[in-house]
């Protein structure tokens, strides 16, 4: 299998996270790269080709114009007002009652405007990154549309979080959501994608909610106890013409692989049933037992038998990596599931 990297993403190492209460080292570093980056050659998974320079239409496909604009031009609006010596982070959001309709003009304003979480700094490189990360999805995306059975896009940073204009949980811009629209935009007339990171792909499914021709299946821990906490349950199946085109499998607290192989199989059958043109994995490692923010108790051979159910479709599929903060294991989980996938194909 052919793996899409691009070392871009260093230029996004925030100083901070603001997590339990504490600020602490992020969990999303570019060592998850790296180390990802070690695996996929220490294993022989295949060639590592770089991003191809893509311009900003196709991230348009998917986001909105003034939501890209912002995060253009964040981080020099923010030196203006407060200086280049710390990330920019919002500190309020609109919520319940207050005003969804009206844009601020301060870049506080506008931080809080478009984005949900005080978990993801903006600095000067993360435009950089975070374009390179969307890059490196639609390269891999187009080693498929040319025919290759499966790709992996190494992204960082990740991007499931990230909706058509918001950002948060380490994401900007949603790259598994970007490819999806490359795919259609390529001709695939049904794209399924399955989103196996421990938290729920809020923003994915958000962007593909009202259509048929994206399908959107996601497993994840369940909204009630975990974030992104208000968006995932198993009543949210889609609406309008996407009516039916939305699984979600919210899954608690210390699920192991037998618990999670059945909403797999169940959530696989779903996409056979729709019989997708391809197939985008937003592959999440955070399920892992030992994932310092995550609740699951997948083991490491577990990866492997995920990568063989997926290939056991038989559909042309690409791989988006997103979360896995268990930096020791991230590279060797996620390239089991790719090798689990190869070794079924
Ligand atoms: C709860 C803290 C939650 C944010 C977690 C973000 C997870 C990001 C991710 C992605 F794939 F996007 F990277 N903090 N106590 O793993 O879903
Ligand atoms: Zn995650």
């Amino acid at each position: 299998m052919l793996t899409v990297y691009s070392d871009a993403h260093h230029a996004h190492h925030a100083q901070f996270e603001l997590i339990d209460g504490k600020l602490v080292p992020p969990f999303e570093h570019p060592r998850r790269a790296e180390m990802l980056l070690a695996q996929v050659q220490q294993a022989n998974l295949g060639e590592v080709l770089p991003a191809k320079a893509v311009g900003l239409e196709p991230i348009l496909r998917v986001h909105d114009p003034g939501y890209v604009a912002f995060l253009q031009t964040a981080w020099q609006e923010w030196v203006a007002a407060h200086g280049d010596e710390t990330d920019a982070l919002p500190l309020n959001w609109a919520t319940r009652t207050m005003r969804h309709d009206r844009i601020p003009e301060t870049i506080d304003g506008k931080l809080s405007y478009y984005s949900f979480d005080a978990g993801t700094p903006i600095m000067a490189g993360t435009w950089h990154a975070a374009t390179a990360a969307a890059r490196v999805a639609l390269t891999a995306q187009q080693l498929i549309t040319d025919g290759a059975a499966a790709a992996f896009g190494l992204c960082r940073p990740p991007g499931h979080h990230a909706a058509r204009d918001f950002y948060g949980g380490y994401c900007f811009l949603n790259n598994a959501a970007i490819a999806a629209q490359a795919f259609r935009d390529a001709g695939a007339a049904r794209v399924a994608i399955l989103d196996v990171d421990y938290h729920h792909g809020n923003g994915t499914q958000a962007i593909f909610y009202d259509r048929s021709d994206v399908l959107f299946v996601s497993i994840h821990g369940h909204p009630k106890q975990e974030y992104p906490y208000f968006l995932g349950y198993e009543d949210e199946r889609g609406s309008g013409a996407g009516e039916g085109y939305t699984y979600n499998y919210p899954l608690l607290w210390g699920t192991d692989w037998g618990m999670y192989e059945e909403a797999l199989t169940d959530a696989l059958q779903h996409i056979q049933r729709y019989a997708p043109d391809v197939m985008v994995i937003s592959l999440g490692v955070d399920t892992f037992e030992k994932d310092p923010i995550s609740k699951f108790r997948l083991r490491g051979a577990d990866y492997h038998r995920m990568g063989a159910a997926i290939a056991r479709l038989g559909i042309p599929t690409l791989f988006v990596m997103e979360g896995g903060y268990a930096v020791e294991e991230i590279g060797v989980n996620a390239v089991n599931v790719l090798l689990g996938f190869e070794a079924a194909s």
